[in-house]
């Protein structure tokens, strides 16, 4: 048999596993989020202060829309608030920051519990703003070697896709080409892991740590410079981008190409890099250092809808 015919037939087999082992698991995703004791208080955003107690991302009216889109993804996401990152705290699927307010950083030990929740595969969304909200912004990503720099004054901000082919610019809700962003800085350094996505009039806005870039098994993470990106009254210009956003936080990790759902492209991802990682390590869902008989199995236990 040629390489070929091989492929074919196991991706014929694969489908065929595959379709016995359906249905399979959609969703059952938790959110985790500041209370309002750090997402409030007052600051200087440009043209005004913000103030109040809405801004929290899972109890804040200012993220009501936000919240609602990821019902539509998964009914049965909940949202649990936080006024402290602890170990007993951080326990879930996703931290998405909000806005942290000013005078509110991470503590060094907050920082530790977030850095090591992500290694040990949880899934960050991390949100920057500028001016007088930039130090508490920069205590959430430089443990990830990442900074935010810079403040922009001006509203609406457009930032442009940088990348095409990423997941959270195309899948599975939609393409992106440009989104909307108001008073904002920039992620001045990218670090040692961090990927750039779209670009603002002042450098790198959007962000991703892919999975495994940390460690074998960590969860990717995402760092946009604006914490308003994704508040009600921009929501409607930036919904495909959010949907895509919390499909990639949320995805399976065997959905290899971010599709959505794990089927043959995925197989043909494992297929194609095996026993070749390192350096071909994206399909190795276990971390365990190759890609082999235990991601393939794995693809096949996920194989479906999986978002
Ligand atoms: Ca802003
Ligand atoms: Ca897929
Ligand atoms: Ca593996």
């Amino acid at each position: 048999m040629t390489n070929t015919t091989i492929r074919a037939t196991l991706a014929i087999l694969a489908t065929l596993l595959g379709s016995l082992l359906l249905p399979t698991r959609v969703g059952a995703h938790t959110i985790i989020s500041f209370d309002e004791t750090r997402s409030s208080g007052t600051g200087s955003t440009g043209s005004a202060s913000v103030t109040g107690t809405f801004q929290s991302f899972v109890l804040g009216s200012a993220y009501e829309s936000a919240r609602a889109g990821i019902m539509t993804i998964d009914p049965s996401t909940s949202f649990v608030a936080v006024p402290t990152l602890t170990e007993q705290s951080l326990v879930g699927e996703v931290f998405v920051s909000g806005l942290l307010a000013q005078g509110q950083d991470l503590s060094s030990a907050e920082q530790a519990v977030l850095f090591n929740f992500v290694q040990n595969g949880g899934a960050a969304l991390i949100f920057g703003e500028l001016d007088t909200f930039l130090n508490a912004a920069n205590s959430m990503i430089v443990p990830f070697d990442m900074a935010f720099d810079g403040s922009l004054f001006q509203s609406p901000v457009i930032a442009t896709i940088t990348d095409p082919s990423h997941p959270i610019a195309k899948e599975p809700f939609g393409t992106v080409v440009t989104f909307t962003e108001a008073f904002v800085t920039s992620i001045g350094d990218l670090g040692s892991y961090g990927h750039s996505i779209a670009t603002n009039l002042l450098g790198d806005t959007l962000a991703v740590i892919p999975r495994n870039a940390i460690a074998p098994g960590s969860g990717p993470v995402v760092v946009y410079s604006d914490s308003t990106v994704f508040i009600n009254n921009n929501l409607a210009d930036n919904e495909v981008l959010f949907k895509n956003t919390i499909a990639h936080l949320t995805r399976c990790v065997t959905d290899l190409d971010g599709d959505g759902e794990v089927g043959i492209v995925d197989f043909l991802v494992v297929l194609g890099s095996w026993g070749l990682c390192p350096p071909l390590c994206q399909a190795d869902v276990d971390g365990d250092g190759d890609v082999g008989i235990l991601d393939f199995l794995l693809v096949l236990a996920d194989w479906g809808p999986c978002i």
